[in-house]
């Protein structure tokens, strides 16, 4: 599989399985299966509140012997309540626990977004921190404390726009390695592309399929439906694949690792196999024209009346 290869030679497998919405019950078998099929790059996080299971399926898989530990990246993310510095390493310790792991491949920023420590989602203004008072750079700056002693092998951020990463860089001298965004035919992000390209961060597209499967309370009532698409489903049909195999193998033409979520089988191993599927120029512009700026994952539920976060402030736009 083709992968994304970082300053130090590691390499990332530009294809993993999104654990975001797996149910407890269900990931244990979702992350077997998907090891088993061939993936190995696996995208966690512990506000998904799934990290002991996924634990519990790299565990027995590697003491199975079937696959290696430096076989598999592992990415995990630090959650909005644990930004100050002081917090940072005790959010990574739980997390290398529940997933019965020395070390992360890639250990990110989750948002840019602070809240008061103990708090899983906002519910009253209170409940968050304005960067003003906790700035990025110091959550940034214990992430990098984490790199130096080895416990995380490389660091990045998610949510970031242009300008935060802009930021994070003149603040810091560094630069994120990644930032993993919603990215898919109705949100191509194009100045991000061209951005990440010039700075040298990797990119990894999340909600590739349009994340149906959200919780109802944050979706809208008109969500565009990307398997419905004309274009997606006539260029799937010209590939005799499904529209979630050309959805993600986009994303990778454009250089950009993607990380499809599932717990059903038979979709993990389609998933799989979009690594195999060439889309040609005209199938790569024809989708380039269904951008519409949509964002399915827009930030409302860090911006309700009272938060220090509006949505001009959290995406930049
Ligand atoms: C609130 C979870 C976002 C997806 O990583």
């Amino acid at each position: 599989m083709e992968t994304l290869t970082f300053d130090d030679g590691d390499e990332m497998p530009i294809l993993g399985l999104g654990t975001w919405k797996s149910d407890p019950g269900d990931v244990y078998n979702a992350v077997k299966v998907a090891l088993e099929v061939g993936y190995r790059h696996i995208d966690c996080a512990p506000i998904y509140g799934n990290e002991p299971e996924v634990g519990n399926a790299l565990s027995d898989t590697f003491s199975a012997h079937d696959i290696d530990r430096g076989d598999v990246w592992v990415t995990s993310k630090l959650w909005n309540d644990c930004h100050d510095p002081e917090h940072v390493r005790p959010a990574l310790e739980n997390t290398l626990n529940d997933l019965q792991l020395d070390t992360l491949d890639l250990y990110l920023v989750h948002w840019p977004v602070a809240m008061q420590h103990g708090v899983d989602y906002p519910e009253q203004p209170d409940d968050f921190v304005p960067l003003g008072e906790l700035p990025l750079a110091e959550t940034w700056h214990a992430m990098q404390d984490l790199k130096a002693e080895g416990l995380v092998q490389h660091i990045g951020v998610s949510n970031f726009s242009v300008q935060k990463i802009q930021s994070l860089i003149d603040e810091t001298g560094t630069t994120p390695e990644m930032n993993q965004i919603e990215m898919h035919p109705y949100l191509q992000q194009p100045d991000m592309l061209d951005f990440a390209e010039e700075k040298g961060v990797h990119l990894t597209a999340y909600s590739p399929l349009g994340s149906m499967d959200r919780p109802e309370e944050i979706k809208a009532d008109d969500e565009p439906n990307l398997f419905e698409d004309p274009t997606i489903q006539e260029i799937a049909d010209q590939h005799d694949a499904s529209a979630a195999q050309v959805l993600i193998s986009w994303a990778i033409h454009r250089g950009t690792a993607v990380i499809p979520k599932s717990v059903t089988p038979a979709h993990i191993e389609d998933n799989l196999a979009a690594a195999d599927l060439s889309l040609s120029n005209a199938d790569m512009d024809a989708i380039a024209d269904l951008d519409r700026h949509r964002r399915y994952l827009d930030g409302s539920i860090w911006t309700f009346e009272g938060s220090p976060y509006s949505k001009a402030s959290l995406w930049d736009e």
